[in-house]
């Protein structure tokens, strides 16, 4: 081949891969805090695009799982449409149930791994509990939205793969002081972006 021959093979091979991928991807860095300043973890991020369209792609799903009469973990996200499994890892059977408008259901007794997973078609808090053991919680939030994150021990949370664009950024926690409260910023997603959410919440249960 012909080095001019080769640019061209070469320059067509980048524009492929350029048009293959959105346009820009950015991503959103955020630390949540609560209202002494300490990290806030276990919190729930997400981003909704002003004017993109979401991916077409479905919705991913996910696992709440029971382990020593507790669900793990006790706080997850996923977008409108998701199916959740809920083995029970226990030696013991568990009922789990939610009165959550968002979702209301009831598992019955069982061991190992229900037949079908549940799918969460509707957004909003879905908070799930035991029949048998009322200690067991778990919070679930379903939102509209792929571009979703929790933060970590020391509060932050990143989502990355985000188009360029104008968002919505929400951030909740299941300690809220209010739990309708959605405390959320408007950011210009054109570049990399860090955010800080402040949030009024309850002390952590021990
Ligand atoms: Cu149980």
């Amino acid at each position: 081949m012909t080095r001019s021959k080769w640019v061209s093979v070469a320059l067509t091979g980048c524009l492929t891969a350029l048009l293959a991928v959105p346009a820009q991807a950015v991503s959103l860095q955020v630390e949540v805090v609560d209202q002494s300043g300490q990290p806030a973890a276990d919190t729930v991020i997400y981003a909704v695009p002003m004017s993109t369209r979401l991916p077409a792609r479905p919705p991913a799903d996910a696992i709440i799982d029971q382990v020593r009469r507790q669900f793990v973990p006790l706080v997850s996200v996923v977008q409108t449409g998701a199916s959740i499994s809920f083995p029970n890892k226990d030696n013991i059977e568990h009922d789990v149930y939610s009165f959550s408008p968002a979702k209301k259901f009831e598992l019955k007794l069982y061991h190992g791994i229900p037949a079908h997973p549940v799918v969460f078609d509707k957004p909003g808090l879905v908070v799930m509990g035991c029949n048998i053991h009322d200690m067991m919680i778990a919070y679930l939030l379903v939102v509209d939205t792929p571009y979703f994150a929790k933060t970590d021990a020391q509060g932050h949370a990143s989502i990355a793969g985000l188009p360029a664009d104008n968002y919505q950024v929400t951030a909740w926690s299941y300690r809220a002081l209010d739990q309708d409260a959605r405390p959320a910023q408007k950011l210009n997603l054109g570049a990399d972006v860090s955010a800080k959410f402040v949030l009024q919440l309850k002390p952590e249960a021990m």
